[in-house]
């Protein structure tokens, strides 16, 4: 069987593992397995198949300092946000444990006498699930615990820069308990995720990436049948900042946003929409700071900012920043790939600031992927909120006042699926929705009591017991002399 290499980002030199390149083949025998093991699974009481994701959590609790390294090795993230990572699996799994012993549906005053109507949710089977390198631990948590709450087997393809952290997050998920049947882990890139994205004993489909792949995924999964498919896919997403704001608090938010995760993050900061009285100071600062960040091995506890993910990644990033200055914007700092000491052929590039962007401008309306923030000077708060809006995505968006009309006002009318008041556009907590309006998604969200929707189907039940046909609607109001 052919294979592949994950490296590392920082020194491709280091190879973290090499993996089987799975063709269409295997992950019929993927879902065929998975689908066995998921009969005996959805039998179990919902509290037991809790307990064992609570396990999980507690394995990856145990294990976080190892795994929280080879996040940093293998998905280039510097220290403390690997660790974040690996917490957020570890949260996801307290939260949906508790969902196991919580409400699983509702119940509903009938019209008739002597009924009894509720909801409840089933698994769908086994899902499919696609996911990104740049959370490598946390999204497939997001997806595999509610998938597997809800009584599914589980199919992850996960990304080519990350399959010893999907493989690590899946052993500590077998080790727990979870049947090593029930989820399995088929790698490579296009063919593999499309076998799956189509396959018929696939019951729902589950995408986190780019916009263009998304759409490919859901339109052959739908080709091949009607199923569930979520798609949680890009953003564009903005910081407001007006005139009153704090400025310290405003700078540290931004060079948080736009550079935390090397800006690959589908929540980072990448357009700052701020007031002409305060722009030049706080570019100022933003800049200072940004030329101030160390770039270097994401495992080295002194360094900043670590690489992207791969050169090409790199060679796009700088692309998109010369597209930006032929579109007439100017680089106030970085804007070029950059080398750091120690890291052999890694692929770094300059935390980056543009000013001088208009909302017309490519940079400011397509995803980066890099740490580039594009600054857009808008005087008036409607005009802001319009450029806030004025893109194809919907994801997060942050606004910074300390006036309360001006951010619940903005709370209101910016359109997407996450609002920030004096925070940056990263951070998202577990207990809360996740997820975009417009092309950022398909209506779903992750995580939160919402997490479950994608992985299960709503049974309404109405049991009769008054001996006798009722009939709704009709009992209730039957028709007069008048008919009416
Ligand atoms: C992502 O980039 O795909 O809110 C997820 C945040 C993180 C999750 C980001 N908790 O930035």
């Amino acid at each position: 069987m052919a294979t592949f290499r994950s490296v590392n980002p920082a020194r491709p030199a280091d190879v973290v593992g090499e993996f089987p390149v799975h063709g269409p083949g295997d992950v019929d025998e993927a879902v065929a397995r998975a689908g066995a093991a998921q009969r005996a699974w959805a039998r179990l009481p919902i509290p037991a198949r809790a307990d064992v994701i609570a396990a999980a959590g507690a394995v990856l609790a145990r294990d976080k300092a190892r795994l929280t390294d080879l996040v940093a090795q293998e998905a280039g993230k510097i220290l403390v946000e690997a660790g974040g990572d690996v917490q957020e699996a570890v949260d996801m799994a307290a939260f949906v444990a508790g969902q196991g012993r919580s409400a699983w549906g509702a119940t509903v005053p009938s019209e008739l006498g002597d009924k009894l109507c509720w909801t409840t949710r089933h698994p769908v089977g086994v899902v499919g699930l696609i996911t990104p390198w740049n959370f490598p631990v946390a999204i497939p948590s997001w997806k595999i615990f509610p998938a597997l709450l809800a009584g599914n087997g589980v199919v992850i393809k996960p990304s080519e820069h990350a399959p010893a952290c999907c493989e690590a997050f899946v052993a500590a998920c077998v080790e727990a308990g979870v049947p090593a049947d029930l989820i399995r882990v088929v790698h490579g890139t296009a063919e593999p995720a499309a076998a799956l994205a189509v396959h018929p004993g696939v019951g729902a489909v589950s995408f986190t990436g780019s916009v263009p792949t998304g759409r490919k995924v859901a339109a052959a999964a739908m080709e091949s049948g009607p199923r569930v498919v979520s798609l949680e896919l890009g953003g564009k997403n903005a910081m407001v900042v007006r005139p009153d704001a704090d400025l310290d608090l405003a700078t540290d938010g931004a060079v948080f946003g736009a550079f935390g995760t090397a800006g690959q993050r589908c929540t980072s900061t990448s357009r700052l929409i701020v007031h002409p009285d305060v722009a030049g100071e706080l570019v100022d600062r933003i800049v200072k700071r940004a030329a101030e960040l160390r770039l270097g091995d994401p495992r080295d506890a002194a360094t900043d900012v670590g690489p992207v993910i791969t050169a090409p990644s790199a060679e796009r990033i700088a692309g998109m920043v010369a597209g930006a200055v032929g579109e007439g914007a100017t680089v106030a700092t970085g804007g070029e790939a950059a080398t750091a000491d120690g890291c052999e052929g890694g692929a770094f590039f300059a935390p980056t600031v543009l000013t001088g962007v208009r909302p017309d401008h490519t940079v400011a309306r397509q995803e980066v992927f890099g740490p580039v923030l594009a600054v857009l000077e808008v005087a008036d708060l409607d005009e802001a909120l319009d450029v806030v809006n004025g893109v194809e995505y919907g994801l997060s968006a942050a606004v910074y006042t300390r006036d309360i009309a001006t951010a619940l006002g903005a709370v209101d009318r910016i359109d997407t699926g996450i609002v920030y008041v004096n925070a940056p556009t990263i951070g998202a907590e577990i207990p809360l929705p996740f997820g975009g309006t417009k092309h950022t998604g398909n209506g779903f969200r992750e995580a939160g009591t919402r997490g479950i929707e994608q992985f299960s189907q709503v049974k309404t039940v109405y049991v009769d017991y008054s001996g006798r046909l009722q009939k709704a609607q009709i009992d209730t109001h039957p028709l007069d002399e008048e008919g009416r």
